[in-house]
């Protein structure tokens, strides 16, 4: 590799190796890194070196930042917000880290000076995937935000040794494989081998007398180590490094000391196996998860770290915990932690030795509870008898929060037992279980929904006791996402067209996107608009055609669906709609339609077989549609594997069209629909989750509705919802289905998809069949739309000039004004 001489002006070595920002500071540490971090020589230098070499220079450039927020949240003794969640799925870092501290163009200018690509090493990174989809995608939205808002905040997860599988596609079916994300080395975190907490499980309680006072002990059976993994996260464009503390299960060496001693050997091994076990992989969210041990065990470990490391940080500065939350606001990320709630009573009462009344009062100002799913199949509960095995003193303590719970509903609903039932924290009904939601909403005085729709579904449904009891505690607060890596990072074409129109303040304060609509009618921006578009689509192009061998148009309307696979996304109403336009062709071999490319992507859990089945559908079709003579090349079906966040930034700046398309009532918000829509795509969808907000923002004329209302589908299913009559009495639905029944896309094995077919005719849950109709029409005034390049192009700059409100910054400052009562602190250098 040629190295350039660096100009003379620019070489002031001495301290700023790890601080300087010109061009050639950001060389020489790189050169640095690469010497005495990696040992290695430029000329044997891989990929993975130099990309290493590259993020530990960044990382350099973060760390005073780091190190000066933590030091002034510590003089000031700042109101802290902790994020607890079992899923930060955080997407690659190096990228976002550039833009976060500005340096983009100068790191870009330091590899060229030493013929390197920046570009070779941002696909280097392999994204640690610890999160299923949405929600752990949120939380690393609003860690982004917390930190660009200057709010001193610390995310709490787990350090899963495998994140969600890696999918690959053969044959059109998925396959998976294991995850292996730190096999290469992680530079983004630092190790705190003394930042390290205990956590029990299993044994049994005793009382004993504590001086006259009776108190309660718990002898474990096991006891595991967490060690912190700190990662950080960079404000955009401020001084502000919070953390995200990640947690490692490590055996506790000394516990089985004994064993070892008497020379069983291999039962000290084995102990310290399982203990690594807790964090080794994340839970694919799969229906299969109910009564999983090691998921609880992941959940208490976690939690219990977070809660002990908060009280240790408090305990630094202060001698009594009476206002410990007054200095931490705790945000429950679904049930997932809601154990917390127990588990800080635990730590107050049976290890600090406060009394019952003052910890409840200190727990409840804690923690607010965040619910993110309506389906009750999703709503966390624990068997007693798997629970009691492994937090046998929770259980005792949730059963006296519930008793003490339960007393005052009586009193304000006497006589009404069916009530106490309903919110009791164990479900009584036959075999006993822990309500995990029931725990998080008396455990908390704030409780919301993701999106407006959803928060006052909540209110009327699976939580509408809760609300009965105590109202002041609901919220909604609708989700958002970060404008710095879904628009700026992965869409740099479009976002340099913005900030050369309108200048570059949108990116911390989105809303001033609305200063687009001034340029809706000037025919060169939307000439500008249209080019950056194509390009991005070309981009998606050529990914499609190396990594699955799709040949696709870029000048057709990309339609894309990408997100988990689940009936009640229904990606199979889309792939309907696919067949109806590909028989219209086979009937008319002449009919000219708007050339389109259909592409999907996401995974589904490993045990959700109807899932895994719709994926072979959709690959099946395409196998069919691609290659038959007769579409002459108008149609175009393609599955992109592995969706994940570093494919995700190529793909949301690609689309036309965003399929938004759940059964109303379903999709508690929807994140998706938002990264898709500011970046130009226009929304095909369902009055469901956010997509109601977003219409309502973009305006109804910028948005293809379609579908039945969540009271309609209600209504429907009350009524006695008949989908084979829809079937019958629709010719393009009936052919379809007949077609997919008898083989037409599966002559290898022509029942296979009987299951789908079966499940659609005898029961359709999600009402595929009441919305087919609507969706097709609906499709059709998209086709038309589309002709109308002008008039689509104006559509799609309204869209982002609309779209300010989706921003996570905007809600991270309603969770600190209405939730977190917390204010910034400013960092300053
Ligand atoms: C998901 C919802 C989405 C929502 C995200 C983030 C779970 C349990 N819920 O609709 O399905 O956008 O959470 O709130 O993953």
């Amino acid at each position: 590799m040629k190295q350039e001489p660096i100009p003379a002006g620019l070489h002031p070595r001495s301290d700023t190796t790890r601080t300087g920002l010109a061009p050639a500071q950001i060389a020489d540490a790189f050169r640095d890194n690469l010497h005495y971090l990696l040992g290695r020589f430029p000329a044997i230098a891989s990929r993975n070196d130099n990309y290493l070499a590259l993020a530990y220079t960044v990382r350099d450039r973060l760390l005073k930042r780091w190190i000066d927020s933590a030091q002034t949240f510590r003089e000031r003794q700042s109101r802290t917000v902790c994020y607890l969640s079992a899923e930060f799925l955080m997407g690659p870092q190096l990228g976002n880290n550039l833009i976060n501290l500005g340096i983009q163009d100068q790191v870009e200018e330091a590899m060229k000076s030493l013929g390197l690509k920046l570009e070779d090493m941002l696909e280097q990174e392999e994204e640690p995937g610890l999160g299923n989809g949405g929600l752990g995608r949120l939380a690393a939205c609003y860690l982004d935000s917390l930190a660009t808002l200057e709010v001193p905040s610390i995310g709490y997860g787990i350090r899963y040794e495998f994140g969600i599988f890696e999918q690959r596609i053969r044959n059109g079916w998925q396959i998976e494989m294991t995850d292996k994300w730190l096999q290469l080395g992680n530079p983004w975190e630092i190790p705190r081998p003394e930042i390290v907490h205990e956590v029990k499980f299993g044994g049994r309680t005793e009382g004993y007398d504590d001086n006259g006072a009776f108190r309660v002990r718990w002898i474990p059976n096991e006891l595991v180590r967490g060690m912190a993994y700190d990662m950080p996260v960079p404000g955009y464009q401020v001084h502000t490094v919070n953390l995200l503390r990640l947690w490692k299960a490590e055996a506790a060496e000394s516990f089985d000391f004994q064993a070892f001693n008497e020379g069983d050997y291999y039962r000290a091994v084995m102990h310290k196996m399982a203990s690594e076990n807790i964090t080794k992989v994340l839970y694919p969210n799969d229906e299969s998860l109910q009564g999983k041990r090691l998921r609880l065990q992941q959940q208490f470990f976690f939690v219990s770290c977070a809660l002990q490391d908060m009280l240790r940080l408090y305990l630094q500065r202060s001698k009594k915990l009476d206002g410990f939350h007054e200095k931490f606001c705790v945000q429950l990320n679904d049930t997932h932690p809601a154990i917390a709630v127990a588990e800080l009573m635990r730590l107050l009462v049976d290890e600090h030795r406060m009394s019952w009344e003052p910890a409840w009062e200190i727990t409840r100002k804690t923690f607010g509870y965040t619910n993110h799913t309506l389906l009750p199949e999703a709503l966390e509960r624990w068997g007693v008898p798997l629970f009691q095995s492994v937090l046998p003193r929770h259980l005792e303590l949730i059963y006296e929060i519930n008793r003490r719970f339960l007393n005052e509903v009586r009193l304000r609903f006497p006589g009404d037992d069916a009530r106490v039932a309903r919110m009791s924290l164990i479900d009584e009904g036959g075999e006993r279980y822990v309500r995990m939601a029931n725990l998080a909403c008396v455990g908390s005085h704030a409780i919301n929904g993701v999106a407006r729709l959803h928060s006052d579904l909540l209110k009327e449904g699976v939580l509408r006791d809760f609300h009965d009891f105590s109202p002041e505690k609901f919220q909604n607060k609708t989700n958002g996402v970060t404008p710095r890596r879904f628009m700026l990072l992965s869409n740099p074409g479009l976002a340099a067209l913005i900030s050369r129109s309108i200048g570059p303040g949108w990116v911390k304060n989105l809303d001033e996107l609305k200063h687009l609509e001034k340029f809706v009618e000037d025919a060169q921006f939307r000439r500008e608009w249209r080019a950056v578009k194509l390009e991005n689509k070309r981009t998606l192009a050529r990914l499609l055609q190396e990594r699955a061998g799709f040949t696709v148009n870029p000048d057709s309307l990309f339609d894309i669906q990408v997100k988990r696979l689940h009936e009640y996304k229904r990606q199979h109403l889309n792939a309907l709609f696919i067949i109806t336009l590909y028989n219209r062709l086979r009937r008319n071999p002449s009919l000219k339609i708007t050339p389109r490319t259909f592409v999907f992507g996401g995974k589904a859990a490993p045990g959700y077989y109807m899932a895994k089945l719709i994926i072979k559908l959709i690959n099946s079709i395409a196998e069919v549609v691609n290659n038959d003579p007769v579409v002459k090349n108008q149609l175009k079906v393609a599955f992109f594997p592995n969706f994940n966040v570093k494919n995700a930034q190529h793909i949301y700046p690609a689309a036309d069209l965003s399929e938004q398309i759940s059964t109303a009532g379903k999709e508690a918000s929807g994140t998706g629909n938002m990264k898709f829509a500011m970046n130009g795509a226009l929304t095909i969808g369902t009055l469901d989750g956010a997509n109601v907000e977003i219409r309502e923002q973009v305006g109804t004329e910028n948005f293809f509705l379609f579908g039945l209302t969540e009271a309609e589908v209600e209504q429907t299913k009350a009524h006695g919802y008949r989908p084979w009559e829809y079937c019958a009495s629709n010719e393009e639905l009936r052919e379809v289905i007949e077609q997919i029944r008898d083989g037409f896309f599966s002559p290898d094995q022509p029942d296979r998809f009987h299951p789908l077919v079966n499940s659609l005719l005898q029961r359709d849950d999600y009402l595929l069949f009441a919305d087919y109709a609507s969706y097709v029409a609906c499709q059709d005034r998209v086709a038309a739309a589309y002709e109308d390049t002008e008039q689509w192009t104006r559509m799609s700059i309204l869209n982002v000039a609309r779209m300010g409100y989706f921003s996570s910054d905007r809600s991270i400052r309603e969770y600190c004004d209405e939730i977190w009562k917390v204010k910034p602190v400013t960092i300053e250098t």
